[in-house]
């Protein structure tokens, strides 16, 4: 169940150029632009332009939906991007980590833009541990900060915010 009190914050938080069905190729259009830069989800994949920069997802990452914002306050515009792809890593295993799984999860990816890098990924979740089935932002009042709300398929609702080195609970 979405809350009736978040989404009207999320609408204001974004500009949504357009959400259209594409009747050329079939596939759902979902056009979001925030600080100069524009996002464009067509099908299941993402293309990211900003700062005469473009980035588009590879092959294998099916792109669900995602929110443009200001997400670590840095007054650069950010792309939270949740999508499928499977295994948790790429090529490169963290320390930690002896082998990669294989399973098709759900991920959180955030890019960022600038005009020294461009678009860059700013933060790559492993498998998040409860599927997301909707997701918004929710202004802090009295703060200037930005939380992302995770909404499982039962309803119930988990609060994230930035924190320098990635997305961290919040009360
Ligand atoms: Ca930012």
């Amino acid at each position: 169940m979405v809350s009736q009190t978040i989404c009207p914050l999320m609408a204001l938080t974004l500009i949504c150029l357009s959400c259209l069905f594409c009747l050329s190729c079939g596939q759902a259009k979902k056009e979001l632009e925030y600080k100069g830069l524009k996002a464009t989800l067509k099908g299941k994949t993402l293309k990211i332009e900003a700062c005469s920069d473009v980035y588009t997802t590879e092959k294998g990452v099916d792109v669900e939906d995602m929110i443009v914002t200001d997400i670590n306050n840095d007054g650069a515009p950010d792309v939270l991007v949740l999508c499928r792809k499977r295994g948790s890593y790429g090529d490169h295993l963290p320390f930690f980590v002896e082998e990669n799984d294989r399973e098709i999860s759900q991920h959180i990816f955030i890019y960022s833009a600038n005009e020294k890098r461009g678009i860059y990924p700013l933060w790559m979740s492993s498998a998040v541990p409860r599927e997301i089935s909707d997701w918004c932002l929710e202004k802090v009042p009295g703060r200037d900060l930005n939380v992302l709300v995770l909404i499982a398929p039962d309803g119930s609702e988990t609060r994230w915010r930035w924190d320098y080195f990635g997305l961290k609970g919040y009360p």
